[in-house]
């Protein structure tokens, strides 16, 4: 049974900000003189403008963990991406991003949990102080970006739910709408998305839910109107526009890993010394740049992360 629980210690949206912010300064942009003329203008305006950038309900604060490695420039974050629902090809996902809309949007939070419950995104992503975190993300495919995220700890979030000690696992699920979505009409992965984590993984101070990037809101083809970020973990684990959470006991299924078990595994932890069956994951091509560089073991979060695997054959559990 899911239930309504916003807590009382926690303050509503609206002693917050006046009336969504947020979709009033869409509104403003699509209406105005201003906004018909982006609009009117090159589609790279008109996805800009539909797709996220507005400005966030709160000002983030300086997050812990951040590299101090010069970000990827906006422009690449933004049109370089693996979006399967919104197109394969990396452009894909900025030109079809106009045809998400992350407003309105809930959440569902379910299984071995105390206070399970459907939330609507503003009444649940606002409470939380927001937190600037400049992250590596490592893609599968070989190439990496730095990315100066937006968000809030995964465990602030969980808590909230109290899992039980059954929950060993949390799994993720991604919107299922071929409108919003069209990449989904036709059947390149099985949909909807789906991904998890080991119960300490999610845990983990470092995993981060992110609601925007540069300051701003995260644009549509980046995961709005919220993405899980792992980032000592290949990128396809950061899973976008997440619309269901579940606590479990058992672990469970994932996308990619039904798609092809043998080159993604459940862990998928950044490893320089486990190839892909088909290519080396040695090293890596950050974007905008020519030489490669060498690939970190979890993509240079060990000192963090790599008690959590202490004792496991990182072979085996790829
Ligand atoms: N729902 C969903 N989430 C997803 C993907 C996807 O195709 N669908 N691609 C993943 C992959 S492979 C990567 S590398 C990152 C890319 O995130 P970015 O486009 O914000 O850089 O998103 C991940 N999350
Ligand atoms: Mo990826």
């Amino acid at each position: 049974m899911l239930i309504r629980i916003p807590k009382s210690s926690e303050p509503r949206p609206s002693e917050i900000t006046p009336e969504s912010v947020y979709r009033g300064r869409r509104t403003f942009l699509k209406t105005s003189a201003l906004g018909a003329a982006l609009l009117a203008g090159c589609s790279q305006a008109e996805d800009e403008v539909v797709s996220g950038g507005g400005e966030l309900w709160t000002t983030p604060v300086k997050g812990p963990f951040s590299t101090d490695e010069t970000p990827t420039p906006y422009e690449s974050v933004t049109t370089y991406n693996n979006f399967y629902e919104l197109g394969t090809g990396k452009r894909d996902p900025s030109r079809n991003a106009h045809n998400l809309k992350p407003r309105p949007w809930s959440i569902a939070v379910e299984g071995e949990c105390a206070r399970p419950g459907v939330l609507d995104i503003d009444e649940f992503v606002r409470p939380y102080a927001l937190e600037d975190r400049i992250y590596r993300l490592r893609c599968v495919e070989g190439w990496s970006m730095v990315i100066p995220w937006v968000g809030f700890p995964l465990n602030t979030l969980l808590s909230r739910f109290e899992p039980t000690s059954r929950a060993r696992y949390v799994a993720f699920q991604t919107l299922y709408d071929p409108q919003m979505l069209p990449g989904q009409r036709r059947k390149v992965l099985d949909w909807p998305y789906v991904e998890g984590l080991r119960m300490d993984e999610a845990m983990h101070p470092l995993t981060l839910m992110a609601v925007g990037l540069y300051g701003k809101v995260l644009p549509n083809q980046n995961g709005a109107p919220l993405r899980l970020v792992v980032p000592w973990k290949y990128g396809f684990k950061s899973i976008k526009s997440i619309v269901k959470i579940r606590f479990v006991d058992k672990e469970p299924p994932t996308t990619w890993n039904r798609a092809a078990p043998d080159e993604y595994g459940f862990y998928s932890n950044v490893n320089p010394d486990v190839r892909h069956p088909r290519w080396s994951q040695r090293k890596e091509r950050r974007i905008g740049e020519f030489l490669k560089r060498k690939t970190l073991p979890f993509n240079g979060y060990a000192d963090e992360v790599a008690a959590l695997y202490a004792g496991m054959d990182l072979r085996k559990y790829f």
